[in-house]
């Protein structure tokens, strides 16, 4: 395809759709969009980030990543819609356009390449990364446990052949040591928000630990908020609070690490559905669930922008 006229947002798309898509895109906004390479996954696919700006060096900025469990085929869609959304919504929305006047977006839309390529080609339900090593039998590490913040620590696994297997250190995988270098050499991200699916949830550090964070109730009231914006589009019910408390205790995972790396609005999203479907969530979902997700994805980059 030569432009993003003719892709359908309401399906889902293989990774080469998705990445000539990005390419069409690009090129389509290049006044307030870019692509960054910033490395390459274990099969040496490129790992590329889209950077919204509307100018400035090194503004303040929001993270977000989807598709960083491979089967989880709604994050990857919702992630385009709402790309498109930006670039839709700048100098209509208010509060998109008074965000995108002052801070910069990133947006990694396919955050564990090797696995989204193989949930094509061979495995629907493939969660990990593709990583092997030398006389390790099993595949695959958890890109959701490989992250130093609690590495090792309780729900996750030392077996290879666990699906939460953490990786033999952190940030041993080149998909998460990418995204690491990245907002550590950026140095003013404000924002991460890591989108999962599925359970219909909005939680916030920590995963590691019961530990209330020191600013808990400020993301709990923030959390309430963008779940009751969400709640508002189609009727959809999340639960909020700490991940920890709300779904268990995992340790090693994205937004733990962000938080302790000076992040202090740190999300995470389990999106559509409760279960009956799971991750094999109809394409008839999709628009409905970017929409209300954009609710809440506002709130939190209103609440960003303003504290
Ligand atoms: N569940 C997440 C998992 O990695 C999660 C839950 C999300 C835990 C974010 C910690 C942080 O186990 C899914 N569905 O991936
Ligand atoms: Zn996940």
């Amino acid at each position: 395809e030569r432009s993003t006229s003719s892709f359908s947002y309401a399906s889902y798309h293989t990774l080469e759709e998705i990445y000539s898509w990005i390419d069409n895109f690009v090129a389509e906004h290049s006044d307030i969009v870019s692509k960054i390479r910033i490395g390459h996954s274990f099969e040496n696919r490129s790992i590329v980030v889209l950077k919204f700006s509307t100018g400035g060096p090194q503004r303040r900025a929001i993270w977000i990543d989807t598709g960083i469990h491979s089967r989880e085929w709604i994050t990857h869609a919702t992630g385009i819609w709402t790309a498109k959304k930006i670039v839709t919504e700048y100098g209509k929305d208010r509060t998109l356009t008074n965000l995108l006047n002052a801070m910069d977006i990133f947006m990694e839309i396919v955050t564990n390449p090797d696995g989204f390529a193989f949930t094509h080609s061979m495995n629907r339900l493939w969660r990990k990364n593709k990583s092997t090593r030398p006389g390790i039998f099993c595949i695959g590490v958890d890109l959701n446990r490989n992250w130093k913040s609690g590495f090792g620590g309780n729900g996750s696994n030392n077996n290879p052949c666990s699906e939460t297997y953490r990786g033999p250190s952190p940030q041993s995988e080149p998909e998460v040591a990418a995204i690491v270098d990245f907002i550590t050499s950026h140095g003013n991200i404000k924002a991460l928000i890591s989108i999962h699916s599925y359970s219909q949830m909005l939680m916030y550090p920590y995963g590691h630990s019961p530990e209330p964070v020191p600013n808990q109730k400020e993301l709990y009231d923030l959390a309430k908020d963008a779940a009751q914006a969400l709640y508002e589009v189609h009727g959809i019910q999340y639960i909020y609070g700490s991940i920890s408390t709300t779904l268990y205790v995992a340790s090693g995972i994205t937004v733990d690490w962000a938080y302790d790396n000076g992040i202090k609005f740190s999300f995470t999203f389990e999106l559509r559905d409760t279960g009956r479907y799971g991750f094999l969530l109809p394409a008839s979902q999709i628009i409905p669930t970017a929409q209300e997700t954009w609710l809440a994805l506002r709130t939190i980059m209103e609440h960003t922008l303003n504290h």
